[in-house]
């Protein structure tokens, strides 16, 4: 897709060449120092690499500021559009080699620590993971900041400041426990408090209509509760430190912390009660990535951060322009799933109520501000929340929902007279099992612009979740393609193999990602073969380093490193490459002599702490684990590794040595994957269905070059609709049976024979996500990656048009499309 982009008036910074001048180096180095000293409070001989840490950020970060204040400013000074990018979720990971990459401060800072006896490498690995997010959500809020901001957008991002994110990963005897993340216990040091930046958000209380002169009332709402939001900003540098935006994250404080009344009556924890209840908004993220959490401290967290971000912007917006009725024509309010979707009925309230502005002018500043994209089909992941609990925490809100739900059915029932099941799919509130608002529907709504995250799942979106609104609306819904910052995914995390590409193509792939392309001429050269080869080798030393560090298994680097790293989940479906596993292992066995493929099996990710199959399944990867890794007949064949812990610094170093990526998902249930996306740019090759952005993946890097195997979406439909048949399917199989009566027996659970009863009781009778009819065309796909990856000039052939291709999966790409098409705002042209 050509992204049609104007250039903007005046780029805000020229290009500058990279250099470690040694003038830099100087003044890095003494800016370092004088952080230690003065921002730090150590003297050198006495600090310790958290304190080197330290400061470096703030060092480095003083660089950011600079451009920080010229971008604001000039963003200010031209009355440009403003973009906020509201999120529950932002999975940023480590900052120091982000902020220095695209600062072009690497080598500077490398040289100015190593200098002082400091290694920039060593403290890399100090800095906590900022774990804002679950999983791909999180993560693609977090590319989408680096993009808008090397694209010159003047955005701002838009959250909560948890003070502990997702939970901390440790296995205990193969079992997933739960701890919690400390991120913030030594100080972060790119954010930046702003005391001054506070809003009260209300909660509960009642809902008073009061004359106001004539006829006309007016509702006041009398929240019986408020809690501060406090801002903490990030700044966010794009790629050459061209601009800089904003990471807004609110922090929830009591109005009142301490009750001092109760505290002299000597009720000391009563005193503190308040205080307790408003924090715990900001206290934890819920660590579940697809069912609703369904809890009030939940709502109070979506309600929190959307009313604190509405207020901000709306405030930036009338000092900016004075008046807040252009709002549409200068910001835009894209919702990150549902979570922020109470944003339609608090643009409501605020217009209506605080700005006095009437209900159809309201309306429709409300519809051309707010677009929202949706990251699910699952019907069970959708928000709902119970109408009794919405009119307890938010009465007036309330109100509101129910008008916009009047006015849009009446106008249903006259476009589409007599059709009552499209009023009730349609309709805000459910009304069967309880009367409950649909906050997927209030955000389709409320918005001009609804957008799924890869092609097949915005189609399915129009026959599934919103195929009666794609009946009214068919104009407001389109398709954004997710992509990945190349910055951390390439640049950062496989240095070696930037530099072979910079080699190769020139150094405008830096900048351009169609650049890349250059690649696909040479493919077939074993000089490259031998250079990507080299360059893979020394990624998969350095995991393999990991591996025995962390589990002491010792793994053969020349191995096919076979990977799996996501959130756990049935409809991911690491159990169909758990099962693939053992197959694997017994066919070796059965014949140790055979050109087998060596392969070391990697999986890595969390489970939600109340999903019970996940936890099983990740159990039994680890006890298939135990039993292989300990068999001397496969020792040199085969060797299985599950990664406790998966963050984003994990995948970093796991990425870019991946040979082949996993990528199964049931068809249909994956809505794009980002994951597939940054180990085929690495040059891993996939095995995958044709699901989410793997389709198009197909499509860029060729049929030949990524293995597809399974139902495809349409087949998994008529599969579930005629009856699964897993008998049948298991029959069929030449391995499954034995593979399912090995589990069921407990042959890797002797400790515990019934420990896998319930997951092999689902594969046999109610195999919902088709585990059992796809195992064979999977067994034969991963044939298919052994011959390819004997014949290895064959092998680095695909993998390099694999890398060469993977241009257009650019987050740059993504988010000048969501400009063009949504925004209406101009991106700056890299090229
Ligand atoms: C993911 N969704 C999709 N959800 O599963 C993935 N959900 O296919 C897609 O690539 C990615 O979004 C980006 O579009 C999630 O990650 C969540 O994490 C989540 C969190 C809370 C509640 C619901």
């Amino acid at each position: 897709v050509e992204v049609e982009s104007k250039m903007l008036d005046k780029p805000e910074t020229t290009t500058r060449a990279p250099s470690a001048a040694g003038d830099d180096v100087a003044k890095f180095r003494t800016a370092v120092i004088a952080k230690l000293t003065y921002a730090v409070g150590k003297n050198p001989a006495a600090a310790s690499d958290r304190d080197w840490f330290l400061a470096t950020a703030f060092a480095t970060r003083d660089r950011i500021v600079d451009r920080w204040v010229t971008s604001t400013r000039q963003t200010y000074s031209e009355g440009r559009k403003r973009v906020y990018y509201l999120s529950l979720e932002f999975l940023i990971g480590r900052l120091l080699f982000d902020a220095l990459t695209n600062l072009e401060m690497l080598e500077t800072v490398r040289a100015a620590l190593g200098d002082l006896g400091v290694d920039l490498d060593r403290l890399r690995q100090v800095e906590p993971d900022a774990a804002l997010g679950n999983g791909g959500l999180g993560r693609l809020a977090a590319c989408f900041m680096d993009s808008m901001a090397t694209l010159s957008i003047a955005a701002y991002g838009y959250g909560i400041r948890y003070d502990h994110g997702l939970f901390r990963q440790v296995i205990k005897n193969g079992w997933q426990q739960e701890y919690p993340e400390d991120w913030l216990s030594f100080g972060n040091p790119w954010e930046f408090e702003r005391p001054e930046v506070t809003y009260d958000v209300g909660f509960g209380g009642s809902v008073e209509a009061v004359a106001v002169g004539g006829d006309r009332k007016k509702q006041v709402w009398h929240p019986a509760e408020q809690v501060e939001a406090v801002a903490y900003d990030t700044p966010i540098v794009g790629w050459r430190g061209r601009h800089v935006n904003t990471l807004r994250l609110w922090s929830a404080r009591a109005t009142d912390p301490l009750r001092l009344d109760a505290f002299n009556q000597g009720d000391h924890m009563g005193a503190l009660a308040d205080q307790v209840k408003a924090e715990a908004i900001s206290k934890v993220l819920y660590p579940s990535d697809a069912t609703p959490a369904g809890q009030e401290l939940r709502l109070r967290q979506e309600y929190f951060f959307t009313a604190a971000s509405l207020h901000d912007l709306i405030r930036r917006h009338v000092d900016t322009f004075g008046d807040v009725r252009s709002l549409p024509d200068k910001a835009s309010i894209q919702l990150n799933d549902t979570h922020p979707s109470i944003a339609v009925a608090e643009l409501m309230r605020v217009l209506i109520d605080e700005h006095d502005i009437e209900w159809a002018q309201a309306w429709d500043i409300t519809n051309r501000t707010i677009s929202y994209t949706n990251h699910t089909l699952l019907p069970e992941a959708l928000e709902t929340w119970p109408v009794p609990l919405m009119e307890r925490v938010l009465p007036r809100h309330m109100q509101i929902i129910y008008l916009i739900n009047a006015l849009h059915i009446e106008s249903v029932r006259k476009a589409f007279p007599g059709d009552d099941a499209l009023l009730s799919s349609v309709s805000l509130i459910q009304e069967d099992h309880g009367r409950r608002v649909r906050m997927g529907n209030l955000a389709f709504l409320g918005s001009h612009s609804i957008n799924g995250v890869a092609a097949l799942h915005s189609e399915l979106m129009k026959t599934t979740v919103f195929k009666d609104f794609y009946r009214i609306y068919p104009e407001r819904m389109n398709n954004k393609t997710n992509g990945i910052t190349f910055r951390r995914w390439l640049n950062e995390a496989n240095p070696a193999l930037t530099n072979l590409l910079v080699e190769t193509c020139g150094p405008e792939v830096l900048d351009d990602p169609g650049a890349l392309k250059k690649l696909e001429a040479m493919a077939g050269d074993s000089a490259l073969h031998d250079k990507l080869a080299a360059v893979r080798r020394q990624n998969k030393v350095a995991l393999s380093r990991l591996i025995r560090d962390r589990l002491d298994i010792k793994v053969n680097p020349g191995a096919l490193f076979d990977v799996q790293i996501k959130r756990i989940h049935e409809y991911k479906r690491q159990l169909l490459n758990v099962l693939e596993t053992i197959a694997l292992y017994d066919a070796m066995r059965a014949n140790p002599a055979k050109a087998w493929a060596p392969r070391v099996k990697i999986f890595s990710g969390k489970a939600a702490a109340s999903y019970h199959m996940a936890k099983l399944i990740i159990k039994l990867a680890n006890d298939v684990a135990k039993v292989v890794n300990d068999d001397p007949t496969v020792r040199d064949l085969l060797k299985v590794v599950f990664l406790p812990n998966y963050n984003v610094s994990l995948a970093e170093v796991i990425i870019p040595a991946a040979d082949l990526s996993e990528q199964i998902s049931t068809a249909g249930m994956e809505a794009s994957g980002t994951g597939n996306m940054k180990m085929a740019l690495n040059g891993a090759l996939t095995i995958g269905t044709l699901d989410g952005a793997n389709v198009e993946i197909k499509e860029h890097v060729g049929d030949d070059n990524i293995f597809i195997f399974g139902l495809t979406a349409q087949e998994v439909e008529d599969r579930r609709a005629a009856g699964i048949d897993e008998a049948g399917a298991i029959a069929a199989s030449p391995h499954l049976g034995e593979v399912l009566d090995a589990v069921a027996g407990g042959v890797f659970s002797p400790d515990e024979p019934d420990r896998y009863k319930p997951l092999v009781d689902a594969l046999r009778h109610h195999d919902y996500f088709l585990v059992t009819p796809d195992f064979d065309s999977y067994w034969d796909a991963q044939r298919r990656v052994d011959a390819l990856w004997n014949n290895r000039p064959g092998w680095w052939t695909a993998s390099a048009i694999n890398t060469a291709n993977m241009g257009w999966f650019s987050s740059d790409r993504t988010i000048s499309e969501y400009a063009r098409d949504i925004w209406h705002v101009p991106v700056l042209q890299t090229r």
